[in-house]
């Protein structure tokens, strides 16, 4: 017989071999923690289960739809390494499938005969269970695939409605997509008709996320403008503010005030930069480095302190000094960082961090320059007249979404050399961290226009959604598929899955993909994405050129 692994997870890009995670992840993950996180979802779909049935009742818990969505963020690629933390989630997700059973009780419903509903377990409990709770505890490929695929995203969009959350916006409705799709993957019976199905909900749910999120980053922020960002460093000693939580920047940008201490952005916290809100803050720097898995090296450079407001944190090598400054927040954690809980209200105290960054010495510049970025929906649309006219007058040939995660493969490089073989007449439109790849290339500009488009972090592909519908209907053309507008999506965590579930459900035809397909997409599951929207992955440059622009 053969024997099991010690651990499976096949969720992110640089998955093992391209087929799955068994030893230790690829990303640092090891066997103990994987075998958490399992038990963690596993109790995380009997409260959804128990969650969906109370809802079709009026009677739903919110704290049963936030302990959802916190556990499928935590499981996200570069989230959570600490098993004591996993272990604390593991705990709350039992208790709050308790109190939703007495719920039932209360109210007469007869709670569901499912096992993910029965379990009684705690954390010490994870190894034992790991065969009932694991990936592979679906022996069917393909359905583990397409189960898998959604429930990753739903750890997307549900890592977008924790960030719409602590800013006090939310949907029932999205809590009810993500909630129904982890009940729809639970259902052994379920077929493979009924799983693409369940897919595509989740896209639609992922377009509801984002729009949610868009509504309060903006509502609270403003429109993202053009901005010049300066990637150089200034002479006082800094915080360095990693991840995607706006509400988390705002708190620490109040809290620095006259601190002597300054702010900058990083990776995925450099849309930041384009809201109006925060421009008021004299102490808040620019941006420094570049996509997250770049900052075991650049951070050594940095010298103050860390904060990560979600992921994508990387484990520390023997070498690395600077763990012991680095704070994490939310649904992050990593043994050896300091750890800030927010209080009842969601605020977080930054004191501790702040008086650590004092006594550090100011970072060192790693580049100089500027960056412009802030090409969000608001402001794109604001251009569509200009950016009409230029297509009209064919100086704009093509646009080339361009959006995702970066990562650490090689052929990473691929994107680089596209952005550089792009005709001069196609503008790229980004967002997300695949464009630090090409954002600091020369690419110049169409009549002002510049030719790297970037609207924002992966969530405001929103963005570029909303933009692409407005150049439908200035250009009058029935779909966006007619529009000059071709997709290269590069990918490596679950958020680039909800993005990618979005666009599929949106009818997006031809997306290529990469810079290799998912794992869980077995040859099966690829085929019906191929016939249905001719989803495709990338292979030379010269190729890809000719196909997505040349014809
Ligand atoms: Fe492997 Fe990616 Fe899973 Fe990490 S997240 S264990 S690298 S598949
Ligand atoms: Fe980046 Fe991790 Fe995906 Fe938000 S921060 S896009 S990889």
């Amino acid at each position: 017989m053969e024997t099991r692994p010690e651990m499976f997870c096949y969720q992110c890009q640089e998955t093992a071999k391209g087929t799955g995670c068994t030893l230790r992840g690829v990303c640092g993950k090891l066997p103990e923690t994987s075998g958490r996180m399992d038990l963690l979802l596993y109790a995380t779909r009997g409260v959804a289960i128990l969650n969906d049935l109370l809802r079709e009742h009026g009677a739903s818990s919110r704290e049963a739809d936030h302990q959802v969505i916190d556990a499928l963020f935590t499981t996200i690629t570069n989230a959570n390494f600490s098993n004591d933390s996993l272990d604390g989630f593991i705990r709350r997700a039992f208790q709050v499938k308790d109190e939703l059973k007495a719920k039932c009780a209360e109210l007469g419903i007869a709670v569901p005969d499912a096992p993910e509903v029965a379990l009684e377990a705690g954390p010490e409990d994870y190894k034992a269970l790991e065969e009932v709770t694991g990936v592979l505890a679906e022996p069917d490929p393909d359905k583990r695939g397409l189960k898998q695929l959604a429930i990753y995203g739903a750890k997307g969009a549900a890592a977008y409605a924790r960030h719409a959350a602590n800013l006090k916006y939310e949907d029932d409705e999205v809590y009810a997509y993500i909630e129904k799709v982890l009940k729809e993957v639970s259902r052994t019976d379920i077929t493979v008709d009924e799983l693409l199905k369940t897919v595509l909900y989740m896209g639609e749910g992922g377009v509801k996320a984002m729009a949610l999120l868009d509504s309060a980053n903006t509502g609270r922020y403003g429109n993202p403008e053009i901005t010049k960002v300066d990637i150089g460093t200034r002479i006082n000693p800094g915080i360095l503010i990693s991840g995607h939580d706006l509400h988390d920047l705002e708190e620490l940008l109040e809290q620095t005030i006259g601190t002597g201490v300054d702010v900058y952005t990083h990776s995925e916290m450099l849309p930041g930069q384009y809201y109006p809100y925060f421009k008021k803050y004299p102490h808040f720097a620019g941006n420094y480095g570049n996509a997250w898995w770049k900052q075991l090296d650049e951070f050594e450079k940095f010298n103050g302190c860390f904060v990560f407001t979600s992921n994508c944190i990387v484990p520390p090598r023997k070498t690395t000094t600077y763990t012991d400054r680095v704070y994490t927040l939310g649904v992050v954690d990593m043994p050896g960082t300091h750890h800030i809980e927010a209080d009842a209200e969601g605020h977080h105290d930054f004191s501790e961090v702040i008086e650590r960054a004092k006594t550090c010495a100011p970072p060192v510049a790693i580049e100089h320059g500027e960056i412009v970025g802030g090409f969000a929906h608001h402001q794109v649309i604001e251009l569509a007249p200009k950016i009409v006219d230029l297509v009209k007058r064919g100086k704009i040939r093509k646009f080339v979404v361009m959006a995702g995660c970066d990562g650490r493969f090689p052929q990473r490089d691929y994107y680089t050399k596209f952005a550089e073989a792009l005709p001069e007449d196609c503008v790229i439109l980004t967002a997300g961290c695949a464009k630090y790849r090409y954002n600091k290339l020369p690419l110049g500009d169409i009549e002002g226009v510049p030719r790297v488009l970037d609207a924002g972090q992966c969530n405001d592909s929103y963005s570029l959604v909303r933009i692409a519908m407005a150049l439908k209907d200035a250009f009058g053309v029935e779909s966006i598929n007619d529009l000059p507008l071709v997709f290269n999506i590069a990918w490596y965590e679950q958020k680039a899955v909800i993005v990618l579930l979005a666009l599929l459900y949106l009818g997006v035809q031809n997306i290529h993909t990469g810079p290799t397909l998912p794992a869980f997409f077995t040859p099966d599951i690829l085929k019906v994405l191929q016939e249905k929207f001719n989803i495709g992955t990338i292979s030379t440059v010269e190729n890809d050129i000719d196909l997505l622009i040349n014809n």
